[in-house]
């Protein structure tokens, strides 16, 4: 038993080396000097677009502090939103990425490592995500995956492979990836609602989960479970990551449930009934509903508040939307500050209990290595 514990730290230790080998230490106080961002904060976000991606960025400028790079698949669109949103633009750069096809995440790292100068990146959000429950058989990205597999979890791991060698300079660096309620299966959203998020033993993942297999389970194809599934996955990462690395590179890794923010465009291949009434129904109903501005403020939180700091945390928020929770109320005089009540604004955070799903060490560790091999973060 010993011998095999033994083998299996050894194991388990060669393999982060792997990703840790990567991970260069150039000196900081060379890399702020002369720096173009001055004393900003370097910020990824994916899916800066859209819906809370558009929200946290539109927070962390206000903010002051950050840099942001966008990581977008649709560069025109970008632009137009920034413009009507009034992003500063000093602050903010659109790049290019197509989380649906590897070589082009590859490329999005390459120009952010040229962008950066030596720079460290403080924070990467794992948030673009389409959601594709209506369709009868899976659509297929270039590299053989189904789509919402390698845009939601996929292009992520990898992407957040190549990045954490880029991070492990920063005084203050996060990794956070969106996760949800509906990947979660210990509440009502999540385990009640079918189809309910599942891996099962991976058999999918093991075979590579490459055109004719899209599910991570090895089961039929389910468009809304996939969906569900990725969320699954991203936070079951995010422990494994915390597991691995934290300790080692200081990088706090976390989850997030934002709220459901019934209204942003994730929704669309819904009918339009549902999308006219779901909102209606998380608002009054169930009580989840959160706007978008208000749950641009939670990751924000996540962000920023020093007390996010801390490592392997799943965050969620407690109450339904109030008056006075936007942008607006965190900035008092200045400062940004809770935007107050109990059962409101920055206080309302907490550290939300994970599924024994999410928790599973042996499934984790199985993901972890099927993951590695399927996206050649390794
Ligand atoms: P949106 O659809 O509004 O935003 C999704 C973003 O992902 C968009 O910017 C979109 O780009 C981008 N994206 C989609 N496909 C790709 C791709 N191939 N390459 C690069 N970017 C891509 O959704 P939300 O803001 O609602 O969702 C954000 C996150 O929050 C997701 O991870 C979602 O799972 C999570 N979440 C959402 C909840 C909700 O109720 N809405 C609840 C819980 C979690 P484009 O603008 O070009 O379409
Ligand atoms: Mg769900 C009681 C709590 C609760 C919460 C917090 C959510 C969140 N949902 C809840 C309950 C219910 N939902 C109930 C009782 C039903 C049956 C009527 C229900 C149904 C439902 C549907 C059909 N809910 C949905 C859908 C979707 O298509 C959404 C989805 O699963 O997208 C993947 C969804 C959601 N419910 C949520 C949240 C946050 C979603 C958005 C999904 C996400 O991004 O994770």
């Amino acid at each position: 038993m010993l011998v095999l514990r033994v083998a299996l730290l050894l194991l388990f230790q060669a393999e982060a080396w792997k990703w840790m080998a990567k991970i260069k230490a150039p000196s900081l106080r060379r890399m702020r000097q002369g720096s173009k961002f001055g004393d900003k904060k370097l910020v990824v976000i994916t899916g800066t677009s859209s819906g809370l991606g558009k929200a946290t960025t539109k927070a962390l400028l206000r903010a002051k502090e950050y840099h942001v790079i966008g990581a977008v698949r649709d560069l025109e669109k970008m632009q137009v939103v920034a413009e009507l949103e009034g992003f500063d633009m000093d602050r903010f750069t659109p790049m290019e990425v197509d989380l649906a096809n590897f070589e082009s995440v590859k490329a999005f790292t390459e120009n952010l490592d040229k962008f950066r100068g030596g720079r460290p990146i403080d924070r990467l959000v794992c948030n673009a995500a389409v959601y594709q429950p209506t369709l009868e058989y899976p659509k297929w990205t270039v590299d053989g995956h189904e789509q919402q597999l390698q845009i939601n979890y996929l292009s992520h791991f990898l992407l957040t492979s190549k990045i954490m060698p880029m991070m492990t300079d920063s005084s203050d660096a996060r990794v956070v990836m969106i996760g949800s309620v509906t990947g979660n299966d210990n509440t009502v959203g999540g385990g009640g609602v079918y189809p309910i998020a599942d891996l099962k033993e991976l058999d999918g993942l093991e075979l590579g989960c490459k055109k004719p297999i899209a599910m991570m389970d090895g089961y039929n194809f389910n468009g809304a479970k996939m969906y569900k599934d990725t969320k699954l996955a991203l936070m079951m990462t995010s422990n494994m990551l915390h597991e691995r690395f934290h300790r080692s590179t200081g990088i706090a890794f976390s989850s997030i449930y934002p709220g459901c923010i019934a209204e942003t465009p994730l929704f669309r291949e819904k009918r339009p009934w549902f999308r006219k009434y779901f909102p209606i129904f998380m608002k009054y109903i169930t009580g989840g509903f959160v706007g978008e501005e208000e749950a641009g403020t939670r990751l924000f939180q996540v962000l920023h508040d020093p007390k996010c700091t801390k490592s392997g945390v799943y965050w969620s928020w407690n109450g339904g939307p109030r008056e006075g929770r936007g942008i607006e109320a965190m900035e008092k005089g200045g400062q940004i500050v809770g935007a107050g009540g109990a059962g409101g604004g920055w206080e309302s955070i907490f550290e939300n209990d994970q599924s024994d799903k999410v928790l599973n060490k042996d499934l984790v560790q199985k993901l972890w290595e099927n993951t590695n091999e399927v996206t050649g973060a390794q």
